[in-house]
């Protein structure tokens, strides 16, 4: 499976300037997300689901009405990894794709 190693601080923290909205949290790259309404929220989760499946990586995350919140590792390496990156990077791209998420 591509992008299952596990990455150096160094890189992770590279990597987290270019996504600033992300912040590492026990050692899992962590956003929080609030949507207009619940329907926004889902239909971000399901594109996000969508994603995750292809990728086979699955994300801990958790909804409450119109809030998201995100925590991204690599339980297989024990760390985070270029498809935590990768996740995260889908994110931020679904979300300037629709002013709702922001
Ligand atoms: N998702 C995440 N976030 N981390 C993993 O280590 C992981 C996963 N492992 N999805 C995958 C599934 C693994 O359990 C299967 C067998 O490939």
């Amino acid at each position: 499976m591509t992008g299952r190693k596990r990455l150096a601080d160094e890189e992770i923290g590279a990597a987290l300037q270019e996504l600033p909205d992300w912040k590492l949290r026990e050692g899992k790259l962590y956003r929080e997300l609030e949507f207009k309404n619940f329907q926004e929220a889902f239909g971000f989760m399901s594109r996000m689901a969508l994603f995750s499946e292809a990728e086979n990586h699955h994300p801990e995350w958790f909804n409450v009405y119109n809030k998201v919140v995100i925590e991204l590792s690599t339980h297989d390496v024990g760390g985070i990894s270029p498809k935590d990156l990768r996740w995260a990077k889908t994110v931020e791209s679904i979300l300037s794709s629709r002013e709702e998420g922001r």
